[in-house]
C-alpha cells in the first residue's frame, strides 16, 4: 500500500483519477457505484479543485449557484441551500466538502499527492504512475480530471523570483496573505482580477492595478437567495436541468428571440439595459446574433463602453479601462461587483502596461518604463495555462514512447476532449475539443464523467483490453472544432481559448457548437460502438 493522508492508495487500481474537483469527485462516485476499484489523487490539501485553490478576495461563481452545482442526485440538490445567487468561494468549497462526505468519497482520495509521470506499459496493458511524494501505482485506466483552469501562468519578468515582498497567484492563494494596510500591486484584469480588485481596494493602504488588456465586465447583480425561492423552483428543477443539458451553453436561460440589427436603436437600448441588470450571463443573451454578427456585436459593445464611461469618474482612467479591438464576449465576459467604482477611490491607481510596460523586478519594486513602485504584496491575476497546462505538466508517455506534452506543442489535439490518440486507456475530462469552458462547466463535467463511466462499462462488458482515439478521427474533430469556431466571433480576439503551437499558430481549443450538440455527438459515438476509437 502507498500511504496517504486521507486514505491509503492501493498499489494497483482499475481506475486512477487525477483531481478531486467537480470532475474527480463525481467520477469517483459514479465508478465506485458501478463496482470499479478506484483511487483519486490530488496535489491539493483538500478536495474542491478550483474552489480549493482560488481563495482570493472576491472569488465567486459567475453562473447562478443553483445552476452551477451537480444535478446527478435529486436529494443532494434538494437538501443543499445556496445563500446567494452567485455563491462565494467558501460556500462552493463547503458544498464540495459536503458532497465528499455525503457520498463517503474521502476514503478513496489521497491528498497532497501529485502525479509526476505516467507511462503506458503496452505488454501489461497498464499505466505505471509515479506519485510525489514518492510511491508508484499502476492502473488499467487513468482519468485526468486535472482541470482546464488549474495550472497558474506566471510572468517571467527579470528579477521576479527575487521579489522581496509577498507574492501570490490568485489560483494558488494562501490563507496567510494579509492585505490590510499594505501597498498592494495586482497584475491582470481578467475575471480573477476584476473580482479581486474592489475587495483588495477596500482593505489595502494603496492598490496599484497593472492593466494590459481591458476586459468587458458586467454587473453580477448578486443578491441573497432565500430558502423559499429555491423551494419554489424545486418542482421545475428536473425540467430546467434537462433543458440546460440540451442547450448551447448549459444554462437555464437561452438568448432572447430576435436579431440585434432588426431592432430599432431605442428597442436595443432598452433591451440592453434590462439584460445589463440581469446578471453576468445577461448581456450576451440580449439577442441571438451577438456572437455571430460583428455589427450586432458592436451595438452591445458600445452599450457596455457607455456604461464604463458613466461608472468611472476620471475620463482618462475610463478610456484606459475601455476595451477596444475585439468583440464583446469573444474573451470571457467578467462578472463585477464594484470593479469600475474601485477606480474612483483615492487609494487605487492604474498603470497602463500598453504605454509603460513592466521591465523588471528589483527588491520590493515593480519597475515599468515609467518608474518604480514599492509594493508589500504583489498579486498575480495572470491567469492559467488553460485547457492543456495541467496535463502537459505531467510527464506522460504513451505508445511508442510518445510524450503528450511534446505532441501538444504541435497543436493541442484530443478527440471530443475525452481522449488523445496514442495514449490508450487514458481519458481527459474537459480536454481541448470539449465545450466545457464555454459552458456552465458543471453541466459539461457531468456529461463527460457519465460518458467515460459508460465507456468503461462497455469495455468491461465486451472484454475489451484497450481503447484509443483513432488519429484520423481525432484530427477531423479538431478541424471541425476550428471550423465551427470560425463561424463565430470567438477567434477574433487573442484569448486563453487559443493554444499556441511551437511555430506560433493559434489553435482554438474549446468546442463552440454547444453542449447539446456535443452531447448528441458523444451519444452517437457510443451507440455506434465507440466510433472513432480503436478497441482491441
Ligand atoms: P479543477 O477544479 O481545476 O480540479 C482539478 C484538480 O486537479 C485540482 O485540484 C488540481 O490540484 C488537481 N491536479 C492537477 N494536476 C494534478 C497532478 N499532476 N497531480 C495531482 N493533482 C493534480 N466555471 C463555470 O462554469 N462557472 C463559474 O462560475 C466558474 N468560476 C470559476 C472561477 C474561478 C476562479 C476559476 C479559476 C474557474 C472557474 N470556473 C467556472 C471553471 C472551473 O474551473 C470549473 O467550473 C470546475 O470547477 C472545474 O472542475 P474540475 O474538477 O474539472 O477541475
Ligand atoms: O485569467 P485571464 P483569469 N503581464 O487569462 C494579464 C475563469 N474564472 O484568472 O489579456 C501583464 O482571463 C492578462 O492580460 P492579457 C474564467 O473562465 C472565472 O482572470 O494577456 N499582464 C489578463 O488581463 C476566466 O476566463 C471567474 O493582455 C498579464 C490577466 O492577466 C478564467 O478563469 C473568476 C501578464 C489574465 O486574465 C481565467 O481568468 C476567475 C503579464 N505577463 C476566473 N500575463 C468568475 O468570475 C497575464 N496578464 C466565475
Amino acid at each position: 500500500m502507498v500511504q496517504g493522508n486521507t486514505g491509503d492508495t492501493p498499489a494497483h487500481v482499475d481506475v486512477l483519477i487525477v483531481g478531486a474537483g467537480f470532475s474527480g469527485l463525481y467520477q469517483l462516485h459514479l465508478l465506485r457505484q458501478r463496482g470499479w476499484k478506484v483511487a483519486v489523487i490530488d496535489a491539493a490539501g483538500g478536495v474542491g479543485g478550483t474552489w480549493y485553490w482560488n481563495r482570493y478576495p472576491g472569488a465567486r461563481c459567475d453562473i447562478p449557484s443553483i445552476e452551477y452545482s451537480y444535478s446527478f442526485d435529486a436529494d443532494l440538490q434538494a437538501e443543499w441551500r445556496w445563500t446567494e445567487r452567485y455563491a462565494t468561494q467558501p460556500e462552493i468549497l463547503s458544498y464540495l466538502n459536503h458532497v465528499a462526505d455525503r457520498f463517503d468519497l474521502r476514503r478513496d482520495i489521497r491528498l497532497n499527492t501529485r502525479m509526476d509521470s505516467a507511462t503506458w506499459d503496452e505488454a501489461a496493458g497498464l499505466w505505471r504512475v509515479a506519485l510525489n511524494p514518492g510511491g508508484a501505482m499502476s492502473a488499467r485506466y487513468v482519468i485526468l480530471a486535472t482541470g482546464a483552469l488549474s495550472a497558474p501562468k506566471l510572468p517571467d519578468w527579470p528579477g521576479i523570483e527575487g521579489f522581496s515582498g509577498e507574492i501570490v497567484h490568485t489560483g494558488a492563494w494562501r490563507d496567510d496573505i494579509d492585505l490590510r494596510g499594505k501597498r498592494v500591486g495586482i497584475v491582470g484584469t481578467g475575471s480573477s482580477g476584476v473580482q479581486a480588485i474592489p475587495r483588495i481596494a477596500e482593505v489595502a493602504a494603496h492598490l496599484t492595478v497593472y492593466l494590459r488588456t481591458p476586459s468587458f465586465a458586467v454587473p453580477a447583480s448578486n443578491r441573497p437567495l432565500d430558502a423559499g425561492e429555491q423551494e419554489a423552483l424545486a418542482p421545475q428543477m428536473a425540467a430546467l436541468r434537462e433543458g440546460a443539458r440540451q442547450s448551447p451553453l448549459g444554462w437555464f436561460d437561452g438568448p432572447r428571440p430576435g436579431m440585434a440589427l432588426s431592432a430599432s436603436e431605442t428597442e436595443r437600448a432598452q433591451r440592453y439595459e434590462e439584460q445589463w441588470n440581469a446578471g453576468t450571463t445577461g448581456l450576451l443573451l440580449a439577442y441571438e446574433d451577438l456572437l455571430i454578427d460583428e455589427d450586432a456585436n458592436t451595438t452591445a459593445a458600445q452599450f457596455a463602453r457607455g456604461k464604463i464611461a458613466q461608472l468611472v469618474h476620471d475620463p482618462d482612467t475610463a478610456r484606459r479601462l475601455t476595451p477596444t479591438g475585439y468583440p464583446i464576449g469573444s474573451r470571457r465576459l467578467c462578472s463585477e461587483i464594484g470593479y469600475y467604482e474601485a477606480f474612483n477611490r483615492d487609494n487605487v491607481s492604474l498603470v497602463d502596461l500598453r504605454e509603460t510596460p513592466i521591465e523588471r523586478v528589483e527588491g520590493n519594486r515593480l519597475i515599468t518604463s515609467a518608474g518604480a513602485q514599492e509594493l508589500d504584496v504583489l498579486v498575480l491575476a495572470t491567469g492559467f495555462n488553460a485547457m492543456t497546462g495541467a496535463i502537459a505538466a505531467i510527464d506522460i508517455t504513451g505508445r511508442d514512447g510518445a510524450k503528450l506534452a511534446r505532441e501538444w506543442e504541435d497543436g493541442p489535439r484530443c478527440y471530443l476532449g475525452l481522449a488523445v490518440a496514442g495514449f490508450p486507456n487514458m481519458f481527459t475530462v474537459t480536454g481541448p475539443g470539449s465545450p466545457s469552458v464555454l459552458s456552465n462547466v458543471v453541466v459539461s463535467i457531468e456529461q463527460h464523467v457519465e460518458w467515460i463511466a459508460d465507456c468503461l462499462d462497455h469495455l468491461r462488458a465486451t472484454g475489451t483490453a484497450t481503447i484509443a482515439a483513432d488519429p484520423a478521427t481525432e484530427a477531423a474533430w479538431m478541424q471541425h472544432c476550428d471550423e465551427v469556431a470560425h463561424m463565430t466571433l470567438f477567434p477574433r480576439s487573442i484569448s486563453w481559448y487559443q493554444g499556441r503551437t511551437r511555430d506560433g499558430r493559434l489553435v482554438f481549443m474549446p468546442y463552440v457548437g454547444g453542449v447539446g450538440a456535443y452531447r448528441a455527438k458523444c451519444d452517437a459515438v457510443a451507440a455506434a460502438g465507440y466510433d472513432g476509437f480503436v478497441l482491441t
